[in-house]
């Protein structure tokens, strides 16, 4: 799905600014005093606990104008993101329904709207997390008659239209679609979809805006003499321009290859080693709400500490965001919002009896084909990104659980069909070992998720690394690929000290680090560190948090911890290569 962008032949409104809100209403004009900032999520905006804590549909409004000089055009809606339901009225009438929070959708509202005249926009936005949703959760409802929403995530359910909302001008006939593959010679396949048949022409631009390359019909490949690759760390953008007669559409590009052969991950034909982190969209009062001072201040934090990449957790991230790593030659790792497909962690944690993960009653077929869906959104939004290296379909399934390879063979055939070019990962769970996973065979690269010297073996690090290696050295064996950490973390109170391996302490998320990498560096087939997590973030209520997760390198506010130091001095040591000679 293309980005909307201003063109020649394309007109941008920015909806953004303060709407009408209120928790009950529908399409007709709203009844209330409340106003929410878009983009941002709205649960810690107001001060009444019910709007925090409400379980269902709010309720956005505003009036917009349609500039005048877009009669013969087709006029659409487009919402970057609605958390997780969104229903889209003009006036009274029903013109878009979307399920899945991280991802865009549009409308076409050419019909019911005029050119220079108001239209009343109404978005009712749902956060309700369910068997069938993507992330999974569940609704109960409490003696008092409330409804409560549980899920099998720590961080917060922020909601609402936390993303920007456009109304965009189109040609009658447009391009739809821009696919782009490319190669180390500077060969680019390209795929044009326009709305009706019509001859398409393509240029390729550099940076510079000069001409290097020109092709002729919908389809094709035209090669780039002299390419600059697209790099880690020395990113080169160009732009491939789709013509029709009556419609062009810049798309930015970067040539580059992606490539897993025996235990490396190859950019470019040359071996990467990870650095980074999982992170969150997630800030004061703005909750999951993009904005750019935080995108500059976390990529120039992350650049700080020497990461070169870092990890979507747990759902797609705002397109701004993609298109900045695009620009400053940032490597991704682009998840899916599938976090939570595990009933054991419920079961641990609360004591809960365990119950299969994977069966019609819990998590079937629908879930199933909400996650498909969530996969063919996710790669249609960020297929043509070069910072996208790998597409990672879940976080910590029940990959070790009866009923994972059925449930996960399909979603990775899926997601191979729809982008040939990307490797295919999961972050496996703590209790899916290298003897009883049943799913990484599928998949490209092994990436878990690990808390030794956490949650286990808390405080005694010595345990804590031979149990990691033991665990890192299982997974390189059994299924011969390359393996990653992608996450290692500790809780830390930013200001308290010890002199002993106290949990909770600087020095020990320290420590807790350092180890890590002692074992990382003595495992041949290790290929990168990411962290958890770049900064503090918000989760649910409960008495396993105190405001937070607290395994941030920085805190809520952005800064630095002790580790953050240490990782710097390591990160920037390593500059995206492995250690040399792994024992
Ligand atoms: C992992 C999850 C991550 C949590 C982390 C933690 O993948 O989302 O925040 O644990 O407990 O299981 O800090």
């Amino acid at each position: 799905m293309l980005k909307p962008r201003p063109t020649p032949t394309r007109e941008l409104v920015s909806l953004d600014g303060l709407w009408r809100f209120a928790l009950e209403g529908g399409p007709g004009p709203l009844d209330t005093a409340l106003e929410a900032a878009v983009p941002a999520s709205y649960n810690d905006l107001f001060t009444d606990p019910a709007v925090r804590d409400h379980v269902g549909w709010v309720w956005y409004q505003r009036q917009v104008r349609v500039p005048r000089g877009w009669a013969g055009e087709r006029i659409v809606l487009r919402l970057d993101a609605a958390t997780h339901h969104g229903r889209v009225y003009v006036g009274d009438v029903l013109v878009a329904e979307h399920t899945g929070g991280y991802t865009p959708f549009e409308a076409d509202i050419t019909e019911h709207v005029r050119a220079g005249q108001e239209f009343r926009l109404t978005v009712a936005v749902g956060n309700e997390l369910t068997g069938v949703t993507i992330p999974p959760g569940t609704i109960t409802v409490s003696a008092d008659g409330r409804r409560r929403q549980t899920y099998l995530h720590d961080f917060y359910n922020y909601a609402g239209l936390a993303r920007s909302v456009w109304l965009c001008s189109r040609p009658p006939v447009h391009i739809q679609d821009i696919t782009l593959v490319t190669g180390l010679d500077g060969t680019v396949r390209y795929t044009v979809e326009t709305s009706e048949p019509t001859p398409v022409r393509v240029r390729v631009l550099d940076a510079a805006g000069t001409q290097v390359a020109v092709g002729e019909g919908a389809t094709g490949t035209v090669r780039i003499e002299d390419v600059t690759l697209w790099r880690p760390g020395a990113p080169y953008l160009y732009e491939l321009v789709a013509e029709i007669d009556g419609d062009s559409y810049p798309q930015p590009f970067g040539v580059r290859t992606v490539e897993v052969r025996g235990t490396e991950f190859l950019i470019n034909g040359e071996p990467f080693y990870f650095t980074g982190f999982g992170r969150h969209e997630d800030t004061p009062v703005r909750g999951k709400g993009h904005d750019d001072a935080y995108l500059v201040h976390d990529f120039q934090l992350m650049d700080w500490t020497g990461a070169n990449s870092f990890r979507t957790s747990h759902y797609p991230y705002a397109e701004e965001v993609m298109d900045f790593a695009d620009r400053h030659g940032i490597v991704v790792i682009d998840e899916t919002a599938a976090v939570g497909l595990n009933l054991a962690v419920a079961s641990g944690l609360f004591g809960a009896p365990p119950r299969p993960t994977f069966s019609p009653e819990t998590y079937g077929e629908a879930t199933r084909d909400a996650h498909a869906q969530a996969i063919r959104e996710l790669v249609a939004r960020d297929k043509n990104h070069p910072s996208v290296v790998m597409w990672c379909l879940a976080n910590e399934p029940a990959s070790n659980e009866e009923g994972a390879r059925e449930y996960f063979e399909p979603l990775v055939e899926l997601t191979r069909e729809l982008d040939p070019t990307r490797p295919v990962t999961y972050s496996a769970v703590m209790f899916a070992t290298h003897d009883n996973d049943r799913i990484a065979d599928l998949f490209d690269v092994v990436c878990v998720n690990r808390y030794y010297g956490w949650y286990i073996a808390t405080g005694d690090l010595a345990t804590a690394e031979a149990y990691l290696e033991r665990d890192l050295r299982g997974w390189a064996e059994r299924f011969g690929k390359p393996v990653m950490m992608s996450e290692y973390g500790a809780d830390t109170q930013p200001g308290l000290h010890s002199v002993w391996d106290t949990p909770w302490t600087e020095e020990y998320q320290q420590a807790y680090l350092e180890m890590h990498h002692r074992v990382f560096d003595r495992i041949e087939a290790f290929v990168g560190e990411h962290v958890w997590n770049f900064a503090d973030f918000q989760t649910a209520h409960g008495i396993h948090r105190v405001d937070g997760n607290k395994k941030g390198v920085f805190t809520r506010d952005r800064r630095p911890k002790a580790a953050a130091h240490a990782l710097r001095t390591r990160w920037k040591g390593l500059a995206g290569r492995k250690p040399a000679n792994p024992r």
